[in-house]
């Protein structure tokens, strides 16, 4: 399937999308427009088996500002900031955090504000050793959005995320690896070709199981054991009826890898 966008760059590389957030200049600040593209990615990458692994960084020196400053969001007819915020970054949110299909962001700089919130969006995070992450909202008297008052005290404890979130402190990348908000930090030169070796091995993995386990993940944010356990029986089902399930008891019957189709 073919779709073009002028925010992002789009490439697929086997199993994994490579997406680089692209408005350079502005260290990739968002606009409504990227918020749409993004969508739109997520609901081509949910439709198409091929893709069992997206990957998503930041052209130039950026990885992402957050709301473009410079793009008014005000309107005649009344139109909120809320309003704003249910027609773009909220539903990227969670278009990405719904996909069922891995999501790893490879922050190269500064990453800040809802650009902040679209990394957390992601379900892995590898850092250059020049990422830097802040908040960002403070320093212009707003407070969080895109999800940011939700993952980030879950990452980091909820004292750290008070701090980063009143004082807008600045967070390099081997302190983020440090506390958490980061799986990986890597020299900057080294960062994505850590990334694409990490996706590769998303890919190659049951990508079902993996849709499966990340909606367990997701609703253990608001679940009582009890529930948890219920819910996890019910993916579990589904787990186990995929050939990759098959393949890999069979792979370890026969002692050998398991070459897992994403079925
Ligand atoms: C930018 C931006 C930017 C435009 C750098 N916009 N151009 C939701 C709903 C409604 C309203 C508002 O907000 C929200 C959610 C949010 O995201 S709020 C948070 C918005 N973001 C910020 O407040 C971050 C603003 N940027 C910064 O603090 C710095 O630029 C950081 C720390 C990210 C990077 O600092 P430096 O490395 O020193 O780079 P720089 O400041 O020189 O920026 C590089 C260029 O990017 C520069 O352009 P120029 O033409 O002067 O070279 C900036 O103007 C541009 N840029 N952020 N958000």
């Amino acid at each position: 399937m073919t779709q073009t966008y002028e925010t992002l760059l789009v490439e697929q590389d086997g199993g994994v999308l490579e997406v680089t957030l692209n408005r350079p200049d502005k260290y990739n600040a968002l606009t409504s427009q990227l918020a749409h593209e993004m969508i739109a990615l997520c609901e081509r990458a949910e439709k198409d088996d091929s893709i069992r692994a997206i990957l998503i960084t930041g052209a130039g020196k950026g990885f992402c500002a957050g709301q473009d400053l410079d793009d008014s969001i005000s309107r005649p007819d009344g139109y909120s900031v809320s309003d704003h915020l249910n027609d773009t970054y909220n539903p990227m949110a969670m278009a990405m955090r719904n996909l069922p299909k891995p999501i790893l962001i490879a922050v190269n700089g500064a990453c800040a504000g809802a650009g902040f919130g679209l990394a957390l969006a992601g379900d892995l995070r590898f850092a250059s050793d020049k990422a830097l992450f802040l908040t960002a909202f403070i320093g212009i008297g707003l407070a969080p959005d895109t999800g940011v008052s939700f993952w980030l005290p879950r990452l980091v404890g909820p004292a750290r995320a008070a701090e980063m979130l009143y004082t807008n402190k600045r967070i390099p990348g081997a302190e983020a690896a440090e506390i958490g908000l980061v799986n990986k930090v890597v020299p900057h030169d080294e960062l994505m070709t850590e990334a694409r070796a990490m996706a590769q091995k998303l890919a190659a993995n049951p990508t079902v199981g993996i849709g499966l386990t990340k909606k367990a993940l997701l609703h253990s944010t608001t679940a009582t054991l009890q529930e948890q356990l219920d819910y996890e029986g019910q993916l579990q089902n589904m787990a186990a009826k995929t050939a990759d399930y098959k393949e890999g008891v069979a792979a370890f019957r026969d002692k050998r890898k398991p070459n897992f189709q994403g079925k």
